[in-house]
């Protein structure tokens, strides 16, 4: 089996959920850091310039997005799955989470440490991510507001653990698991855990449902630098056997050249021709200083138009 290299960063939530995918598969991967903030041009030239994080390397084929990351490890390694009770209900829930607790994350964060994170970072987030500057004195009477939709949602949890199983979606750890574990995973490593349980109100069963999650840990990884990385893509070819089977289901055709770019945030748009698609995942391939790449990316939460379409590519 090949190695898994993920690129990620510490304090990244979305990495976190990744790295818990890693202990949940018994896996052996390859961390490669990278900074929180850009540039990180060994990265670009892996992606194409998709800037978020994780990001999953298996030779010279790319996955952008913690949910497709989560499928090509399923694929990597069938069993245990993270689908326990099957893909749409891990997924619908995942996708929720990631996108309803985000920015109240953020915010109830920045509440506790905001004056411990760097301007470099708070100002790259407000322009790809929030829009505004969270730590700004204008934006603290907005505090109060992050807490109580991390409480609400937090509840949600209690509600599906009170079906009694040990994780949200029945008696096996799912991707729902993982993904629902890793804002409050963000405020409790960064503000104190029992600072977050009292003000986000954490019922003693989210509470050790956390620990449940926690203890399935990361594998085991050894390191490697970002360019290692990039040599590690260039040494080989893209795998044919990555490619999604079917067609696009909007009619886009193989062989044209289009943008694939995030509907929500960092917004930035990675240009490749089209190689292969189907209603869940989508593959360019990118050339370039890392050598000829596929570049996979999930439909869900991106956006691929040709780039004679593309009014952005014309702006
Ligand atoms: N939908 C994406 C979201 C990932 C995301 O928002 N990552 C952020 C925060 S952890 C990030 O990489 N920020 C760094 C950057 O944009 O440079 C996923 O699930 O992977």
């Amino acid at each position: 089996m090949i190695t898994p290299i993920l690129h990620h960063y510490d304090l990244s939530p979305f990495c976190e959920k990744i790295r818990l995918a890693m202990g949940l598969k018994d896996l052996d991967w390859i961390s490669v850091k990278v900074e929180a903030v850009p540039p990180r041009p060994a990265l670009d030239a892996l992606t194409g310039g998709y800037r978020r994080l994780p990001v999953l390397q298996l030779g010279a084929d790319i996955f952008c997005d913690s949910a497709l990351v989560f499928d090509a490890l399923e694929r990597l390694k069938p069993t245990p799955t993270l689908y326990p009770q099957g893909e749409g209900l891990a997924k619908g829930l995942s996708m929720w989470w990631d996108r309803a607790t985000w920015i109240p994350a953020i915010g109830v964060l920045v509440g506790h440490i905001g004056e411990h994170l760097p301007q470099a970072f708070l100002d790259d987030r407000r322009e790809h991510y929030l829009g505004f500057d969270i730590s700004k004195p204008a934006m603290a009477p907005l505090l109060p507001a992050h807490v109580q939709q991390m409480a609400t949602m937090a509840s949600w949890l209690d509600s599906m653990l009170g079906q009694g199983h040990d994780f949200l979606t029945g008696g096996q750890p799912s991707a729902a698991d993982l993904t629902c574990h890793h804002s409050l995973w963000l405020l409790r490593a960064n503000a104190g855990a029992e600072v977050i349980d009292a003000q986000l109100g954490l019922s003693p069963r989210v509470i050790a449902w956390m620990g449940r999650v926690a203890a399935l840990g990361h594998g085991r990884m050894t390191q490697m630098t970002p360019d290692q990385a990039v040599a590690a893509a260039r040494d080989t070819r893209p795998d044919p056997a990555l490619l999604p089977e079917g067609d696009d289901p909007s009619g886009l055709k193989r062989g044209t050249e289009v943008t694939v770019t995030p509907d929500d945030t960092a917004r930035v748009p990675v240009r490749g021709r089209l190689v292969a698609a189907n209603s869940q995942q989508l593959t360019v391939s990118v050339s370039g200083e890392a050598g000829d790449l596929h570049v996979h990316f999930p439909r869900a939460g991106f956006q691929t138009l040709p780039v004679a379409a593309d009014s952005r590519d014309a702006a």
